[in-house]
């Protein structure tokens, strides 16, 4: 059964296979399927400057394999939008406590169905309406649109679309609302929280006594 993980600085060390998996699907995906060859490196992981211990990684797991993925970053840090892509906004970068940026989705190509799709769309309104976001940004091709409309998202643009690496491609904040997350709950027959947590053992619990050391 896939569910969706979130993953954070706290909890990262039980995950570090699947983070391992999620960067080396990322180059597989966005560098040798997409071509967007800027990302390419010589050990075939995509990893860049916001996958540091600010990142938040939603990934869809599924016997221990990773099926889909996506990263939440804070936009009050310095981050894609503001820094690679600040031309495509025309009226103010959103940056605030409740805006994360959204990026490195996908779905990995056994599972182009839909529904993990859906599934990961879910879960990334559901964490953010839990750690109380109000809006993601994110920068995407255009054909992004009327997919985002299909599935409820309330979609403000940024700026004008603009053309990179050969697509246009526009800047956009999704509003977080329950509304979206029921309606791409629905399209998906989803029911209930999609959200998986592994929580890292206190140091108490971790701690060996003294007598048995
Ligand atoms: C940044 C993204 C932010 C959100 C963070 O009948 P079809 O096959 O034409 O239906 C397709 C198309 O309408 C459209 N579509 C998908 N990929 C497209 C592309 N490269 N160009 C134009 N249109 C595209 O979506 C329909 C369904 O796509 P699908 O692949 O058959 O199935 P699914 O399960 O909906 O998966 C969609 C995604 C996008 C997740 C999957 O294709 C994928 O992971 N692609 C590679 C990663 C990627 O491009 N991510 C977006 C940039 S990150």
């Amino acid at each position: 059964m896939t569910c969706v993980h979130v993953i954070t600085h706290d909890n990262r060390a039980l995950y570090e296979e699947a983070i391992q998996q999620f960067y080396r699907l990322r180059h597989q995906i966005f560098v040798e399927e997409r071509g967007w060859g800027g990302l390419r490196r010589p050990d075939g992981l995509d990893v860049d400057d916001y996958d540091n211990e600010h990142a938040i990684y939603l990934l869809a797991i599924d016997a221990d394999r990773v099926v889909g993925g996506q990263r939440l970053y804070p936009t009050l840090l310095p981050h894609m939008i503001s820094e690679v892509f600040p031309h495509l906004v025309q009226s103010g970068i959103p940056q605030a406590a409740d805006i994360f940026e959204w990026t490195r989705y996908f779905v990995v190509k056994e599972r182009r169905t839909g529904r993990t799709d859906c599934r990961l769309l879910a879960a990334m309104q559901e964490f953010c309406l839990e750690k109380g976001l109000s809006e993601v940004t994110a920068v995407v091709e255009m054909w992004w649109l009327p997919r985002w409309q299909q599935t409820g998202f309330k979609v403000r643009p940024l700026g004008l679309p603009q053309i990179i690496e050969g697509q246009p491609c526009i800047a956009a904040a999704i509003e977080i609302s329950a509304v979206s997350l029921e309606h791409v709950r629905k399209l998906a027959g989803l029911r209930g929280a999609s959200l998986v947590r592994q929580v890292t053992p206190s140091p108490s619990v971790q701690r060996v006594p003294h007598a048995a050391a």
